[in-house]
C-alpha cells in the first residue's frame, strides 16, 4: 500500500497550548485524514520538546524535579490533542528512549566520521527560542526573533559542519524547487543559503537536562539537533521498517523555524547519508484581534476554555464544539499565510456554514425522507445524474486543493455543494411533488439528498470528523476512501429524523455570546449591581476587569535612564516570560533597592518606546500627593501569578 509519512513540529513544553500551535496539529490532522481516504498508509506524528534550558528553569521555578514537570506537561498536551481528536500514529516525547537513542547514534556517527567537531562558543543565546545568536544578528541586543533580551554564552562545546554541505543543499534546492512551501519560504532559505552557512554549535555544557553526549558526558545534545532528529526516530531510524517508512512526505511547521527544517535538518541528513523529506510546508501565524498571540501581550487564546464556552453558550456537546473550531480554523485565511483570529468571525461562519447550511441541510433531508419515502416505491429512489456530475468534478477539484494544503478552499468548494443541494430543496418544492403524486421526481429529490449528504460527510471528514460521523449514522451511510464513493441509490433509507447538529444563535444572543467568548473565560451571570453603588453606567463590566492582565514580576535589573531623573528602567520577570518595564518612580526609589523585589505590572499594556527604551508593561503603584509607593504581594508568590 502506498505510503503518507506527515509530521507537525513538537510542541514546547513550557508554553501552554495555544490557538496558533493546535491550528497546526489541527491542519496535519486535516491532512492525514485526507490521504487515509485516498487508500494510503498513513504515519502521521506530533509530539513534545521536552529537553532545553527554559524547561530546567520552569521546572525549578515550579519545585518540580524536571522529569515529573515534564511528564506532566506532555501528557496535558496529549490528553489536548485527543480531545481535539487528533489522529495521530506516534505521541512522540524527546525523552522517550528510542528517541534518545537514535539521537546519540546519529551524534557519534557524526562525529566518527568528523562532521562533529570540538570547538568553543563565544556569543549569545535566546533561551525562549533556544537558538545560538552572532552580535550581528540582534536587534537593539535582543533577540531577532521574539524581542527578548539574550544572555550571554562562552563555553566549550560540539559543533557541526554544517557550513561543508551549502553547496550540496544548493543543488538540492535547485532541483526540487517545491521542498520548501509556499514559494516565498522557499526564496527566503534560498536567500540563506546563497549568503553562506557557518558551522553550528550542537551542544551544551551548561544545560543538564538534555541527552548526554555518548563520548562527553559533561556536555548535552544542543535540544534543537534532539528535536529535529524525532522524525527519524518515528520512522524507526537504525531498525529494519526504516527504509520502508523514510523519507517523510511531509513537515509542516511554522514560518518561524523554517532554517531549522530547511536548511540544518536536510545537511543533518545529508551528513548522515540518509534520503531528504520530500517537502516542507511553512504556515503562516494566527494573530489575536489584529495582534501578534504571544504571552507578553496577554491575548494568547487558550483552546480548552474557548472549546468549554462554545459549548455551553452555543447549546451544542463538547465533540460538536471542537469540530466548529476545527472547521473556523480551517476555513479562514490562506493557509500559508497569518490568519487573524476574530471571536466575530468564528461565531458568524458557526451561523452561516454550520448552523444554517450545513445543519438546515441534514435536519430537512432527514425530515423529509422521513415523512415521504414510505410513499415512494425503491426503484424510484434514483439519484439525479447531473447533480452527480457536479459533486465528481468537484470532488477532483477538491484533490487539488488539499494535496496543496488549501483547506479554505476546499471547503468552500464542498460548501458549495451544501448549497446547491439547499437550492435544489427550494426549486423542487417537495411538498408540491408529493401533493401531486410526482412519485417519480419525489424519488430522484430524496435520493439525491441521501446521496449527496453521503459525498458531503466524507468530504467533510478530514475537517470535522464527529459532524462526519453524526451525519453517517443519521444517513445510515459508512465512511469511504474516495474511490468507493459513487453516486447510486440508497440501499437504506433513515427514518429517525432526530439528528440536530447546530442549533442557529439569535441575532439578540450574538452580543452576549460576543462578550462573553471575548475573554475565554467560564461563563458567569453578570450580578446585578448593589443598591446604594453608583449607576450602572458608572460601572465597568466584568469583560472589562478581564481585560486587565495583572501580573506578579520580580525585579531582576534597575536602573536609572541616564539624562532624566524620574525614569528607571527595570528588568523583571514574569514566569517564564522577562521584560523591560520603563517607569517614572526615581524620585521616589533608589533602583538599587528595587532588585530582588516583587512588584504588579499590567502585563498586556500596548508597547511603547520611552526614551528610546521599548517598556513592555506597566507597574502599579499607589500615590497620593507627593506620596508613592510601589504595590507589592503580601508573601512571595510564584512570578507571573495572576491578580484577580
Ligand atoms: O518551535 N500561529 O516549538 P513551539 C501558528 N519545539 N503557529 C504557531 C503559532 C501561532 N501563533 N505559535 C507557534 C518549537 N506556532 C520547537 C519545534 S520541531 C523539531 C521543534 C507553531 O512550541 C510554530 O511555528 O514554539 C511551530 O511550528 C509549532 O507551533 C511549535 O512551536
Amino acid at each position: 500500500m502506498d505510503r503518507f509519512f506527515l509530521t507537525t513540529a513538537i510542541y514546547y513544553i513550557n508554553d501552554k497550548p495555544h490557538l496558533g500551535s493546535i491550528s497546526e496539529t489541527i491542519a496535519a490532522d486535516f491532512v492525514a485524514r485526507y490521504q487515509r481516504k485516498l487508500g494510503r498508509d498513513v504515519l502521521f506524528s506530533t509530539g513534545t520538546d521536552e529537553h532545553s534550558q527554559k524547561v530546567e528553569k520552569s521546572a525549578l521555578q515550579k519545585n518540580l524535579p524536571v522529569e515529573e514537570y515534564a511528564a506532566q506537561a506532555a501528557a496535558s498536551w496529549k490528553s489536548l490533542f485527543d480531545r481535539l481528536r487528533i489522529s495521530y500514529s506516534r505521541f512522540i516525547r524527546t525523552t522517550d528512549t528510542d528517541h534518545v537513542r537514535v539521537v546519540q547514534q546519529m551524534f557519534q556517527q557524526l562525529f566518527d566520521q568528523g562532521d562533529i567537531y570540538k570547538g568553543s562558543y563565544e556569543g549569545w543565546y535566546c533561551v525562549k527560542d533556544e537558538t545560538f545568536l552572532l552580535e550581528t544578528d540582534l536587534v537593539e541586543s535582543k533577540c531577532p526573533q521574539c524581542g527578548r533580551e539574550v544572555q550571554h554564552v562562552s563555553e566549550a562545546n560540539y559543533f557541526f559542519r554544517l557550513s561543508k554541505y551549502q553547496d550540496a543543499l544548493l543543488s538540492w534546492y535547485t532541483e526540487h524547487r517545491d521542498f520548501v512551501q509556499p514559494e516565498m519560504r522557499y526564496n527566503e532559505l534560498m536567500n540563506v543559503l546563497r549568503g553562506g552557512l557557518r558551522d553550528i554549535s550542537v551542544s551544551r555544557s551548561t544545560v543538564k537536562w538534555g541527552i548526554p553526549v555518548p563520548f562527553d558526558p559533561e556536555q548535552t545534545v544542543y535540544v534543537w539537533f534532539d528535536a529535529l532528529i524525532n522524525y527519524a526516530t518515528v520512522a524507526g531510524y537504525g531498525r529494519p521498517e526504516f527504509p520502508e517508512r523514510w523519507p517523510a512526505d511531509l513537515h509542516l511547521i511554522g514560518k518561524d523555524i523554517t532554517r531549522f527544517h530547511g536548511i540544518i535538518w536536510p545537511a543533518m541528513l545529508l551528513a548522515l547519508s540518509v534520503e531528504l523529506p520530500r517537502h516542507v510546508f511553512a504556515h503562516g501565524f494566527w494573530n489575536f484581534e489584529g495582534e501578534k498571540m504571544s504571552k507578553t501581550l496577554g491575548n494568547v487564546v487558550d483552546p480548552s476554555t474557548l472549546i468549554a464556552n462554545l459549548s455551553a453558550l452555543i447549546g451544542i456537546d463538547e465533540p460538536l464544539a471542537v469540530d466548529a473550531l476545527r472547521y473556523y480554523l480551517s476555513r479562514e485565511g490562506t493557509y500559508g499565510m497569518d490568519v487573524d483570529f476574530s471571536t466575530q468571525r468564528m461565531l458568524l461562519r458557526f451561523n452561516t456554514d454550520l448552523a444554517n447550511d450545513l445543519g438546515n441541510l441534514l435536519n430537512r433531508t432527514l425530515n423529509m425522507v422521513a415523512k415521504f419515502s414510505p410513499t415512494v416505491p425503491h426503484p424510484l429512489l434514483q439519484p439525479k445524474p447531473v447533480v452527480g456530475q457536479l459533486f465528481a468534478e468537484t470532488l477532483a477539484r477538491l484533490h487539488a486543493d488539499y494535496d496543496g494544503l488549501q483547506f479554505s478552499a476546499g471547503l468552500e468548494k464542498t460548501w458549495a455543494l451544501v448549497n446547491v443541494l439547499n437550492k435544489m430543496v427550494e426549486d423542487d418544492k417537495p411538498w408540491a411533488l408529493s401533493k401531486n403524486g410526482n412519485l417519480e421526481e419525489l424519488g430522484a429529490h430524496l435520493a439525491t439528498l441521501l446521496v449527496g449528504l453521503w459525498y458531503l460527510a466524507n468530504m467533510i471528514e478530514p475537517c470535522m470528523p464527529t459532524v462526519a460521523e453524526r451525519i453517517l449514522a443519521a444517513i445510515g451511510r459508512a465512511p469511504v476512501t474516495w474511490s468507493e464513493l459513487s453516486w447510486t441509490a440508497p440501499e437504506h433509507l433513515p427514518t429517525d429524523a432526530s439528528t440536530v447538529l447546530f442549533p442557529r444563535i439569535q441575532p439578540d444572543q450574538l452580543d452576549t455570546f460576543l462578550a462573553e467568548l471575548a475573554g475565554h473565560r467560564a461563563v458567569e451571570p453578570v450580578p446585578e449591581a448593589p443598591a446604594g453603588e453608583p449607576s450602572p453606567s458608572a460601572f465597568i463590566s466584568i469583560e472589562d476587569v478581564a481585560k486587565l492582565h495583572l501580573r506578579v514580576a520580580t525585579v531582576l535589573e534597575a536602573e536609572r535612564v541616564p539624562e532624566t531623573d524620574k525614569l528607571v528602567r527595570l528588568f523583571v520577570r514574569t514566569g517564564d516570560d522577562q521584560r523591560t518595564i520603563v517607569a517614572g518612580i526615581g524620585k521616589h526609589y533608589d533602583p538599587a533597592d528595587l532588585i530582588g523585589k516583587q512588584i504588579i505590572i499590567v502585563a498586556n499594556l500596548q508597547p511603547r518606546k520611552l526614551r528610546g527604551i521599548a517598556s513592555q508593561g506597566m507597574l502599579l503603584a499607589a500615590s497620593a500627593g507627593d506620596d508613592l509607593t510601589l504595590l507589592t504581594p503580601m508573601a512571595t508568590i510564584v512570578d507571573g501569578a495572576e491578580i484577580h
